[in-house]
């Protein structure tokens, strides 16, 4: 029996099961392996590659090491994401580049920001490095040169609290626009790449790095070396080492024979254990079948999900206000409000005509964007509407927080949108859906 559920708890916190109080178990594997290996192989047999949060971490490495056996560095989880370049008002795929030959080269390993050359080319810089910036400001002209020195993070502060954002450039035409702004200029834009990552996603900022390193653009794995006490060296990924896994101990797995939605079961794990399970390996995947051939259960629900909804602007916003009920059409891909129940969301076909609301951006303060919305109440279809919206403004209407659906339920004219039918508005798309029945839950123990 297929039932829809309503995901309100969404996507960004599917990685973060792991606390940094959680207990883990290092193992060395004094195999050579290059990263991508040895990243398999730990996923494999483990949990991931060494994930390390702090000194304590360190020396329970160098305790148990077998020195003999390392030759000098072994890999950890640690790796420089040379491919996460992202616009600094948008979370969204990168479309346009003008990068000159040969760059981005992240040379000496720490270039993560973007400058524009006079003759218009880009070249990754270090951040910390001083420059005259280009701003762009989306409610007078559009793109504006800031004529002092500042370090990129400086220099987005500064766009965001007198203007937008700094300058995104999404093709030829606005690239020779920020050029004609700078006059001449050696200009920071709003490019730039969120570097060091962990391989099993968790935020740890400890860092231990050996004098002088990271120091090369082309190594973007992280090896300890053991010579040098534990200090953490940059290299190239496709070199053979040994390396160290982690476990995550003591995963135990609960059966609930409770049954609930996806949503409710998640919100009891959540609150009475750590979350819905997640299934690591092929170890993990055992215990639970052995728990579900103990109590007789056939399906349980699992941490895994996929939320599909998406915003037409590409915002990562996990807000939902769907009116009880919806969505409740698989072929319905389109999300209009409903004014007569106050705001609550329904999904439609997108081929409907129906009035909209686009909105603009005011300002974005530290990266909560000010919106002005207008509705719009001409008839138009999804695809016509988001045409309209990206022409006029910025795009449809994203919708954050409940504060957002007053705004809007206070605007909005009902003189001008009459009939049954109309009594809706366009603002985002597609599908999402779901099992039932008895689920699993996971604790992790200190
Ligand atoms: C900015 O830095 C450049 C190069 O370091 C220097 O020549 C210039 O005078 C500085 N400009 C301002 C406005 O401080
Ligand atoms: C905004 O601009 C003013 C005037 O140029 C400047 O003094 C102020 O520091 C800027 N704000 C930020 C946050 O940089
Ligand atoms: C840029 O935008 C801000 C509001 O975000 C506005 O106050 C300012 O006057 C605009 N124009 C210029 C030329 O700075
Ligand atoms: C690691 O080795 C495998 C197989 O030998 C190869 O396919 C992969 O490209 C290598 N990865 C890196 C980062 O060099
Ligand atoms: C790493 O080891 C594999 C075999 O295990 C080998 O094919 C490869 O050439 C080695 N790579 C380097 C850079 O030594
Ligand atoms: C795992 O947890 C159980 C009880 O929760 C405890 O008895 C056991 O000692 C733990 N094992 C490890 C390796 O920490
Ligand atoms: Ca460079
Ligand atoms: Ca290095």
């Amino acid at each position: 029996m297929m039932e829809k559920v309503l995901l309100s708890i969404i996507a960004a916190s599917v990685l973060c099961v792991v606390s940094s109080h959680v207990q883990r178990q290092y193992h060395f594997v004094y195999e050579k392996k290059n990263m991508t290996e040895a990243q398999s192989y730990c996923r494999d047999k483990y949990t991931d590659l060494a994930t390390i949060y702090d000194e304590e971490d360190v020396k329970t490495l160098k305790g148990i090491v077998d020195e003999s056996k390392v030759d000098k560095t072994a890999w950890i989880g640690l790796y420089d994401d040379v491919n996460s370049w992202r616009w600094s008002d948008r979370d969204a795929e990168v479309e346009f580049t003008n990068w000159k030959e040969g760059e981005p080269n992240n040379h000496g390993s720490g270039q993560y920001c973007t400058l524009m050359r006079t003759n218009g080319e880009w070249n990754d810089k270090p951040c910390n490095h001083r420059h005259k910036s280009v701003c762009s400001n989306v409610t007078d002209v559009k793109f504006i040169l800031i004529n002092a020195n500042m370090s990129w993070t400086e220099a987005q502060s500064y766009c965001r609290a007198n203007h937008t954002d700094l300058a995104t450039v999404r093709n030829e035409a606005e690239n020779q626009e920020v050029k004609d702004a700078a006059g001449g200029e050696k200009v920071w834009i709003g490019l730039f790449r969120d570097s060091w990552k962990w391989s099993d996603g968790s935020k740890s900022s400890f860092r231990y790095w050996k004098s002088g390193e990271p120091n090369s653009g082309n190594k973007a794995c992280v090896a300890m070396n053991f010579n040098h006490p534990g200090g953490w060296e940059d290299h190239n990924c496709d070199h053979n080492k040994t390396f160290i896994c982690y476990k995550r101990s003591n995963v135990t797995f609960i059966l609930i024979t409770v049954p609930m939605t996806w949503t409710k079961a998640q919100i009891h794990c959540r609150a009475d254990h750590t979350d819905l399970a997640t299934v690591r390996n092929e170890a993990e995947n055992q215990k639970v079948k052995d728990l579900l051939k103990k109590a007789d259960e056939q399906h349980v629900w699992i941490g895994l999900f996929r939320d599909s909804w998406k915003w037409s602007d590409e915002s990562k916003s996990s807000f939902r206000y769907w009116k009880s009920g919806e969505p409740d059409n698989g072929n319905e891909a389109c999300v209009a409000m409903n004014f007569d129940h106050p705001g609550g969301w329904e999904d439609h076909n997108c081929d409907h005509n129906k009035p909209f609301i686009c909105y603009e951006v005011l300002c974005v303060v530290s990266s909560h964007v000010q919106r002005q919305y207008h509705f719009v109440y001409e008839k138009k279809n999804m695809k016509e509407a988001q045409r309209y919206c990206r022409g006029e403004y910025t795009d449809l209407a994203t919708i954050d927080d409940k504060e957002d659906v007053k705004t809007l339920t206070d605007m909005v004219d009902l003189s001008k949108i009459l009939k049954e039918d109309d009594q809706k508005v366009n603002s985002l798309f597609t599908t999402l859906h779901s099992l039932k029945f008895a689920f699993l839950t996971m604790t992790v123990c200190k």
